[in-house]
């Protein structure tokens, strides 16, 4: 049915009535919602069925993404803009006297991950729809996800996120009983002889129900909806007797209660590892009974079938699959390995060495013996294949198992047809240092592929005074085709389009200088540089080298209170795993420095210091429109792409990077002349490795400033941070600073001058703008996801691009 206002405010309305038995007049918000979602799933329903029997009908060729972290944030609004039904929604809702930003504002963030990474597989699904390819999301069902941040006495607590509960819920999901399947974990394993094939029987195992919640993920007007499957861990009902008290019921559920807190460190968990077999063995199993349903051998599965593995994580599936493969399916050894390696293919997400997972043999062996078997024979066969042709050593540092350790990244390489980067830099770094080994052993395998960003969501939905000028200029297309986005640079010198991107941009400042007011108390001036730093709290992200020049300028305001500097507010969000010590100081710092400044009338209000708390999907999509400056300074080298740094460009900040990560490509793209760096190399980063040349002490013994800065950390300028500055004193001298902080430092306030000094040039500041959104079309994740398509899945695009027109039917 054609879709216009009054039909739809005409099933809305018999639809809260038929749920609730109410009028909109007396609906609460959460009522007015579920009724929204409600219509919204039942249309996209019909497509969604549909898209599968087309895949079906095609026999197309399925991808599944498996990733330990998906990060949708809110979903209602992406939907609504996928469908072509958002502003029709908006228009409907004034005309029955509902604010439509307080029904949206009733979802619960979906923070089903801890940062970039989830973030990314979000963005990667909503881009894999509109495009139009065959890709099915498969990850955890979290009845928590990541902690909620609350400050207390400036330091970070956590509290549970208990999204579930919420008076919303979760509208999206489908609970799939009847595709439920069973996990087997721990006991022992014995293999017998019979019918001329090895069959290990289990002894003593532990049987879990995994039961798939199905999320639809609506294409951008094609009529084209996938899935993202989460697995949930219960206990199944002919063992129910078996789990008689509380405490054994909860050591099931257990497995997918909480996400783990922690996106750079592998801790090690007993818990984790459960999780992660969960997942995979559910995933793994599902997948091969449903090409079985459709395919009488499975000898060629992998010419139907792709796996993808997001990071380590998910690195068991190559072990899963063999296990079936060959205890199921009997199929020999060497075919059941070929499939796999063809099947298989894994992403690299870091170089840091806390972060590539290892498991003690001991530990996997608890878990899951037989996969500790297949593992141990996979090891086996490659150092056999290898011996006499390679040097031992290399041999011995490439194996899955050594040292008493099972290496997942070893085993996601070897078990797979491709490994892929997600930055240019990250991809050459895993090539010539972390993975280097595997580089001279298959070279072919290596790729990269820089990770993107959704523009829909990052743009148009995040900022849609910015999509109003530009559509007036460009039209729709853009969001559609990213490349569009380009043209925007020929109104460089079109004096109305650049006061345009101004006003929008003061619009978003003022709205978020509001937030910032209800949320802090504190009153920030819209007309000052918005300085932002979003990301996890990390030390090699380099939060502290912000703090310290945030420090000095303080201090020289202090001696100087006329100090002729544009006004800043230096805004920070960023969460800290629970159990990062170090990281937890930092915020403690940052927030007694913003309550010192913030509260200090000498310095005129020139800079303000704002901590959010909470960061979140919800709360960078209001931060990211509003931001001048985008802070991407990270360690050279350590970083392995970074993606706010695309979502910041793309809003008009300008970027003050060092060369890591994706800031490599961006300043590519922009120029060097639309970008600020400064800082080490990713070169000179190794040769300090390599000729331990760097004395950070001498940084702060022989330059005055950094002195002085850091005294203030320990000798009572900012208070109430006794333990925490002298924590943080020491790690930058006497610890020899790991990060480079010290060195780093005053490049950062030579290029934070040159900041102020551009600012002071408005129009020469919107045309740097203007340049950097309209070259973050090349981030787009819908080109990314084409090349993951074509280069390393092999599958192609079923969808039709509907135009502008083509949205889904009520
Ligand atoms: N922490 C990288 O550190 C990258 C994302 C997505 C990270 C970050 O640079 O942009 O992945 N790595 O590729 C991991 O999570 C292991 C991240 O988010």
């Amino acid at each position: 049915m054609e879709l216009d206002k009054t039909l739809f405010i005409e099933s809305f309305k018999k639809r809260l009535s038929q749920k609730y038995a109410i009028d909109v007049s007396d609906a609460t918000n959460s009522e007015l919602y579920d009724t929204l979602c409600s219509l919204v799933k039942s249309s996209y329903s019909v497509s969604w069925r549909q898209t599968w029997k087309d895949y079906l009908k095609e026999n197309e060729k399925q991808v599944y993404y498996f990733s330990i972290e998906f990060l949708p944030g809110k979903l209602l609004k992406s939907n609504l803009l996928n469908m072509g039904w958002y502003q029709l929604v908006i228009d409907s809702f004034k005309e029955i006297g509902i604010d439509f930003e307080q029904v949206a504002a009733v979802e619960p963030d979906m923070a089903l991950g801890n940062g970039g990474l989830g973030r990314l597989a979000a963005d990667f699904m909503d881009s894999l729809a509109s495009e139009g390819y065959p890709v099915n999301g498969n990850g955890i069902r979290y009845r928590y996800g990541l902690f909620k941040q609350r400050f207390v006495n400036g330091y970070q607590v956590e509290l549970p996120d208990e999204w579930l509960k919420t008076a919303a819920g979760n509208a999206w999901e489908i609970r799939r009983a009847s595709k439920a399947v069973t996990v087997t974990m721990g006991g022992h394993v014995e293999l017998v002889q019979k019918n001329g094939y090895l069959e290990p029987i289990y002894k003593d195992a532990t049987l879990i129900k995994a039961v798939p919640y199905d999320v639809g993920i609506v294409g951008y007007h094609n009529q084209h909806v996938n899935t993202l499957r989460l697995w949930s861990a219960e206990i199944p009902e002919a063992v129910e007797s078996c789990y008689p008290t509380i405490e054994a019921r909860r050591q099931i559920e257990d497995i997918t209660t909480v996400l783990y807190p922690d996106d750079s460190n592998e801790a090690g968990r007993r818990l984790r590892l459960k999780q992660e077999y969960f997942f995979v063995s559910a995933g793994v199993q599902s997948i091969i009974r449903h090409y079985k349903k459709y395919h009488e051998t499975i000898d060629q599965i992998s010419q139907r079938v792709a796996i993808h593995i997001n990071d380590t994580h998910p690195a068991m599936c190559v072990a899963e699959f063999m296990r079936i493969l060959l205890d199921e399916e009997h199929l020999s050894w060497e075919k059941a390995w070929e499939q796999t390696v063809k099947t298989m293919s894994y992403t690299n997400h870091t170089i840091m060495a806390e972060a590539l997972e290892t498991w003690d043999i001991p530990l996997l062996n608890e878990i899951q013996p037989r996969i500790l078997q297949i593992v141990a024979e996979i090891d086996h066969r490659f150092v056999a294949h290898l011996a006499g042709k390679m040097d031992g050593q290399l041999i011995e540092r490439t194996r899955i198992i050594s040292g008493g350790k099972v290496h997942m990244a070893h085993l996601a390489v070897i078990g797979s047809h491709s490994t892929n980067g997600v930055a240019q830099l990250h991809t050459d770094l895993l090539k010539s240092d972390v993975l280097r080994d595997f580089y001279t052993l298959y070279p072919e395998r290596f790729n990269n592929k820089t990770n993107g960003i959704a523009l829909r969501r990052w743009l148009q939905l995040a900022n849609p005074e910015l999509a109003a000028i530009i559509d007036q200029k460009l039209g729709r297309n853009w969001r559609q085709n990213a490349c569009q986005l380009q043209q925007l640079q020929q109104y460089n010198t079109d004096e109305q389009f650049l006061k345009k991107l101004a006003v929008v941009k003061l619009h978003n400042k003022q709205r978020l200088a509001k937030l910032i007011e209800e949320r802090t108390g504190v009153t920030v001036d819209p007309t000052a540089i918005f300085d932002v730093q979003i990301k996890r709290l990390h030390a090699y992200k380099r939060q502290l080298l912000n703090l310290l020049r945030i420090i000095k300028l303080y201090l020289d305001l202090k001696e100087n209170p006329d100090l002729a500097i544009v006004p800043r507010v230096f805004i920070f969000g960023a969460k800290a795993a629970p159990s990062y010590h170090y990281a937890k100081s930092i915020i403690k710092c940052i927030n007694e420095t913003a309550a010192l400044i913030n509260h200090d009338s000498t310095i005129q209000g020139k800079i303000k210091v704002i901590f959010l708390e909470n960061y979140d999907v919800s709360l960078a999509e209001q931060i990211i429109p509003a931001a001048d400056i985008s802070e991407q300074i990270s360690t050279a080298s350590k970083e392995a792409s970074g993606t706010s740094n695309m979502k910041l460009m793309l809003n008009g900040a300008l970027t003050v990077a060092t060369l890591d990560g994706a800031n490599v490509e961006i300043k590519e793209q922009v120029g060097a002349d639309n970008i600020f760096m400064f800082g080490l190399t990713k070169q000179e980063v190794y040769r300090y490795y390599q000729d331990h040349s760097y004395h950070s002490l001498d940084y702060y013994h022989h330059n005055l400033v950094i002195h002085r800065v850091l005294d203030a950390l320990i000798d009572g300028t900012i208070p109430n941070i006794a333990a925490e500055g002298h924590e943080i004193f020491d790690s930058l001298t006497y610890l020899n600073d790991d990060y480079f902080v010290l060195r780093d430092f005053e490049d950062y306030l030579r290029i934070q001058d040159q900041v102020d000094e551009t600012y002071r040039d408005q129009k020469k500041w919107q045309q740097m703008s203007l340049i950097n959104i309209a070259k973050a079309c090349h981030f787009s994740s819908d080109i990314t996801v084409k090349k993951y398509a074509s280069e390393i899945w092999q599958v192609r695009s079923v969808a039709q691009k509907g135009g502008v027109n083509i949205g889904y039917p009520l």
